[in-house]
């Protein structure tokens, strides 16, 4: 629960309910909306041993709207949680994920509940399209008991984690696939070629995500990594390149990927492209180690919630009141959601060793930093 140490998420629980977006039919009815047939930019994939996922895609606008409502309110709760750091009521680490805020939503509507995806730290969006309330995300930064847990702060520890819940999977005859989550920095780690090998010997239906986002803390990625290609570093496995910043292509690449995992055919790589306008955590600005002018010419030219708001209007798929209304529903719920949070009291001291150990572990005692801090249950 100390957000110190906050190192979220595991395993973003798969989600009670079902993603209203996950894999649906298009029903032909002329009582069902319409969808719209997109032409995907040419550029969205770039393929490694495999076809590229099709260019053309068919949404509705209840897919469009609830694309562009998750991306804004998670804006909003990044928002939130950046104004709650400044103000000292968050303390520690926070990592936001303003900027790629396509990545999580794409992926959660091409998924369904049976589906995991587990990540590191970076991970406020996926856990809020997991299911995740806005009160329950801004609680537990804020170390409040209306928190949701969870925590991998160990770089990459999450991608072998990751293959051994594709392993559950293919074990209990699941047709579902767990899509682990690391970013460019975490890439050269030794764990993560180790879960690729098992990964691939038992061809276990599990995606890769890198989220590329150009740098780990203040290094750019090519001064990291011998091969910033990442999606062809997994070798034998397939990979596929994608514009992160597109909602859209993300969704048709996940279901793509998805669709590839189930299917046996084994392990796939995805390489999101994205962009991380903040620093690292909020103790960096994020400036030193590049240039104003790049994040401003991210921000202006590569928008994921901009880009999502062009392609509606450019089908006709919405008004531009109908997104205002959007906007301010969204600021609306994180406000309350913010207030609900902070209106959370902290949790007893003896919580503080909680969902460390499973009490049958039979762990006596847990060691504090100073000898007199030990815990015994
Ligand atoms: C094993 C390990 N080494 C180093 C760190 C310190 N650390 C935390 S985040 C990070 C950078 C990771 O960068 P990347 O994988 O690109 O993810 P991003 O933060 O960009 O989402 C590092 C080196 C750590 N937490 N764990
Ligand atoms: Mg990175």
């Amino acid at each position: 629960m100390l957000s110190s140490q906050k190192i979220n998420l595991a395993k973003v629980a798969a989600k009670a309910f079902a993603s209203p977006l996950s894999v649906r039919t298009f029903a032909s009815s002329a009582a069902v909306a319409r969808n719209f047939n997109i032409e995907l930019h040419k550029d969205s994939f770039e393929s490694y041993k495999c076809e590229v996922p099709s260019l053309e895609v068919s949404v509705s606008k209840d897919d469009l709207l609830h694309m562009y409502k998750s991306m804004v309110v998670m804006r909003r709760m990044e928002m939130a949680s950046d104004g709650l750091y400044k103000a000292k009521l968050i303390r520690g680490f926070c990592h936001l994920c303003t900027g790629q805020e396509a990545v999580a939503v794409g992926m959660e509507t091409a998924l369904t509940a049976q589906d995991n995806i587990i990540t590191a730290y970076r991970c406020h969006g996926f856990t809020y399209m997991r299911g995740g309330s806005i009160t329950s995300i801004l609680a537990e930064l804020l170390g409040r008991r209306a928190g949701i847990s969870g925590g991998n702060g160990i770089v990459g520890a999450q991608v072998p984690l990751g293959a051994g819940i594709a392993f559950a999977q293919k074990y209990l005859g699941q047709k579902a696939a767990t899509f682990s989550l690391y970013g460019d920095g975490a890439s050269n780690q030794g764990q993560v070629f180790e879960a690729y090998n098992m990964a691939k010997l038992w061809d276990l239906p599990a995606v890769f995500v890198c989220e590329n986002n150009r740098y780990g803390m203040g290094t750019a990625a090519n001064r990291s990594s011998a091969n910033t290609s990442y999606f062809k570093r997994g070798d034998y496995i397939p990979g596929l390149k994608v514009n992160g910043m597109d909602v859209v292509a993300v969704r048709q690449a996940v279901a793509y990927a998805k669709e590839w995992a189930v299917s046996g055919k084994g392990p796939l790589l995805l390489e999101m492209e994205t962009y991380r306008y903040g620093g690292h955590s909020m103790s960096d600005p994020g400036t030193t180690y590049r240039t104003r002018e790049e994040i401003q010419h991210m921000r202006s030219n590569n928008d994921p919630i901009t880009g999502l708001k062009q392609r509606i209007f450019e089908l006709d798929a919405a008004t531009e009141d109908e997104l205002k209304a959007i906007d301010k529903a969204a600021r609306a719920e994180v406000d309350q959601a913010t207030e609900e949070a902070k209106a959370s009291p902290e949790p007893d001291v003896s919580q503080l060793f909680t969902q460390i150990y499973q009490k049958s572990a039979g762990v006596p005692f847990l060691r504090g930093r100073e000898p007199e801090e030990t815990h015994y249950y």
